[in-house]
């Protein structure tokens, strides 16, 4: 949601924890390969970048699941059989990420999450559901797909964890934790033993912390859903003038990329993402299966010029939310801003074709976070700041906190 409090920020801030923060007790994470939230490094002790737990191989790792309560059991979900899949959604759907007053509560679609869950060489195995004991109920989930994630210049196989979700009525009861510690096994005994992921909870330890902001698009419906509020010199007639955008897109030649794209995509991006601390390398395989555009899922497009060639490429992704308090509309559709890559265009132009695609593809905002250079876009394009951080974390890697200029990684 947008925030009524705070001015958008004029530089950028590693994380640094409130006395709260450092105090609080954490009985789970605390016994994990974590730095401790009282001792984040320095630039200057760089040289602690590393694993924070002793090395170990897969015969290290034990063999069999977790035990569960009782009246559950651990499920592998299959994402191609369509009745799983229903159950991931309606899990999810019911019970996965609200804002904290409730307003909205995230809606991924089957389709979207098929797609975040099957990159090349994904594993059945870290899909991972707790169900309720011979029934296809599922009352927790976590899930796994593969990555190599580069984190100040060391490549590494990764694990990049989303999805976790515990049914509403089974919450704190430490299911949470159990799930955590199935799916590391189950990484663990692919040899993989670093994980990233990210949380809108301050856990032990942020590498960074966001903050994400949102460009109207559909500014009466925002407010009619409490999403947005109008200020004091606003009105329906006068916020419709202030966010109109164009029918259609300024840049000339900008168009959707399509399967032929992949190999300059897949270049221009990995050249673009370098710069950053903290990036994701893509095989050409996954820029295609990532980046191939997909109606109410992935949004991709390239510049190509006169002669031919392909300069700059931007993409967003749909994730709608469930708008839970409104008589007048059950649904809230925004666009995230993904990856972008600026050549012959700057990066002001290929947002503003963006606001001016995803409006014309029916969304009603469009949110982006203040990582890589996004931030240098938002004050132009009339972005407000939203009311709440997103902290990204490595699991078991020890390194110096960024700010989120530096981070060049955006997790759906
Ligand atoms: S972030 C999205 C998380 N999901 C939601 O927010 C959906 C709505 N909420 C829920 O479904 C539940 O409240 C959840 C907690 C499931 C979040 N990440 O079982 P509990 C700790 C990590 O009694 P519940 C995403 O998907 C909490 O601090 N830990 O609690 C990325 C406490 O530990 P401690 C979290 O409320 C996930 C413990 O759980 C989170 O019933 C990355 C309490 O457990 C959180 N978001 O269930 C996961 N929230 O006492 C880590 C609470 O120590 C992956 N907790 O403070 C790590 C890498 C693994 C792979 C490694 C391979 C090498």
């Amino acid at each position: 949601m947008e925030s009524e409090k705070e001015e958008p920020k004029t530089s950028q801030h590693r994380f640094i924890p409130n006395d709260e923060e450092t105090k609080a007790t954490h009985r789970f994470w605390d016994t994990q390969p974590m730095p401790r939230l009282s001792t984040l490094i320095t630039k200057d002790e760089s040289s602690q970048h590393g694993p924070v737990d002793a090395p170990k191989t897969v015969a290290d790792v034990r063999q069999t699941p977790y035990p569960l309560p009782a009246a559950f059991e651990w499920v592998s979900v299959d994402v191609n059989d369509d009745e799983w899949m229903q159950e991931i959604y309606t899990l999810l759907t019911e019970n996965y990420v609200e804002d904290d007053d409730s307003y909205f509560r995230f809606d991924y679609s089957i389709p979207f999450l098929r797609w975040a869950l099957t990159p090349e060489g994904y594993k059945q195995s870290w899909h991972v559901g707790v169900a309720i004991k011979g029934r296809k109920k599922l009352v927790g989930f976590i899930s796994g797909i593969p990555a190599k994630v580069n984190v100040f210049g060391t490549s590494m196989d990764m694990c990049e964890i989303n999805f976790l979700c515990v049914f509403k009525k089974y919450r704190e009861n430490r299911l949470a934790p159990v799930l955590i510690k199935e799916v590391t096994r189950r990484v663990n005994v692919e040899n993989v033993w670093q994980a990233i992921y990210t949380a809108g909870v301050v856990l032990p330890t942020p590498v960074a912390q966001a903050r994400y902001y949102h460009r109207s698009l559909n500014p009466i419906k925002l407010v009619e859903i409490g999403f947005t509020r109008f200020g004091p010199k606003l009105n329906k007639a006068r916020a419709q003038k202030l966010y109109k955008l164009p029918e259609s897109p300024l840049i000339p030649g900008l168009r959707p990329m399509t399967p032929r794209d992949v190999p300059a995509v897949h270049r221009m991006l990995q050249d673009y993402l370098q710069r950053f601390s903290l990036y994701t390398e893509y095989s050409e395989s996954d820029i295609a299966h990532f980046f191939l555009p997909q109606e109410d899922i992935i949004y991709s497009y390239v510049v190509q010029n006169e002669a031919g060639e392909t300069t700059d490429f931007c993409s967003f992704y749909s994730l709608p939310s469930s708008v839970l308090k409104s008589a007048k509309h059950n649904k809230l559709r925004a666009a995230y801003s993904y990856y972008s890559v600026p050549g012959v265009h700057s990066l002001m132009d290929l947002f503003k074709d963006m606001l001016i695609l995803a409006r014309a593809n029916g969304f009603d905002v469009f949110n982006a976070l203040d990582i890589m250079d996004n931030m240098t876009v938002f004050k132009e394009l009339k972005f407000g700041i939203g009311d709440g951080n997103l902290q990204y974390y490595l699991y078991n890697w020890r390194t110096e906190p960024m700010v989120p200029a530096q981070v060049g990684v955006v997790l759906v």
